[in-house]
């Protein structure tokens, strides 16, 4: 999925917990309100997703998973807006995007579910894989590495190649570091400094800071600055896509930069 600029992917999260904006989009009314305000901010691909991944979240089922997004996914299409699912779930991915999303968005980057690279391959879509070492309820203990923009590559280069084994073809795959997941502060920052080794991997790069907890503060709002200082910093160099709770600043800094 080739873009001229970065692209703004707004966060649509149906979940009571995730942690910068649990709880606000959680029943399908306002959850349509906020993805309607997106769309007229100039949002580029709303991400929806029903299952919180925020640092200790427990997993929620299939069932309810699907229960919060496929309804609000079939009335966004309605809109024409791009959307991507936001899930682990092979099934869910389906569902999905026979419901009328365009992109699957998997933060388990196909380790989660065995299904998910034969899935992608039958809905020929595109494909974000986002480096993962494993289910957040406790992947602040994976976050030990030797040098972490080497073994981040790597680990996503061996996906990627079994994406690639499983059929699914090269254009469609989207790679992303998984900030925040399995990796601290410093973690962070050292891939947000070398993105260089990323971008040169040959496939677009979304990358989500959105308020994370490493851009500072205590209240995730109060990290909206730094999520909008950031993006300046991004667009720069060439990443495909930025995944935010805000559209319109970083719509704004997008078109500001071009
Ligand atoms: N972060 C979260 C959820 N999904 N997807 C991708 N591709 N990249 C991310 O960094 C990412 C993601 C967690 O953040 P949220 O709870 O604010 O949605």
């Amino acid at each position: 999925m080739k873009s001229e600029r970065t692209l703004v992917m707004g966060i649509l999260n149906v979940t009571p917990d995730s942690f910068a904006d649990g709880g606000r989009h959680f029943d399908f009314e306002s959850a349509i309100n906020r993805a309607k305000e997106m769309i007229s901010e100039g949002v580029d691909i709303i991400d929806v997703g029903g299952e919180s991944t925020r640092p200790g979240a427990e997993r929620v089922t299939e069932e309810i998973e699907r229960d919060r997004v496929i309804p609000v996914i079939t009335e966004l299409a309605k809109h024409g807006v791009k959307i991507s699912i936001d899930t682990m779930r092979a099934d869910t991915a389906e569902k999905a995007v026979q419901a009328g999303a365009a992109i699957v968005n998997d933060v388990s980057g196909g380790l989660s579910d065995p299904a998910m690279f034969a899935t992608v391959k039958k809905l020929g879509v595109p494909y974000i894989l986002m480096h993962w070492r494993g289910e957040s309820k406790d992947m602040n203990s994976r976050a030990i590495y030797t040098d972490v923009v080497n073994d981040v590559i790597s680990e996503i280069n061996s996906q990627v190649d079994a994406a690639l084994d499983a059929g699914i073809n090269k254009s469609q795959i989207i790679i992303d570091p998984g900030l925040g997941f399995a990796k601290d502060a410093e973690h962070n920052r050292e891939i947000l400094r070398n993105l260089k080794a990323f971008t040169s991997m040959g496939y677009p790069v979304l990358i989500g800071a959105s308020r994370k907890r490493f851009l500072g503060g205590d209240n995730p709002d109060e990290r909206e600055a730094a999520t909008i200082e950031l993006t300046k910093t991004l667009v720069p160099q060439g990443i495909w896509g930025v995944r935010v709770h805000s559209v319109k600043p970083h719509v704004d800094v997008i078109a500001g930069a071009k």
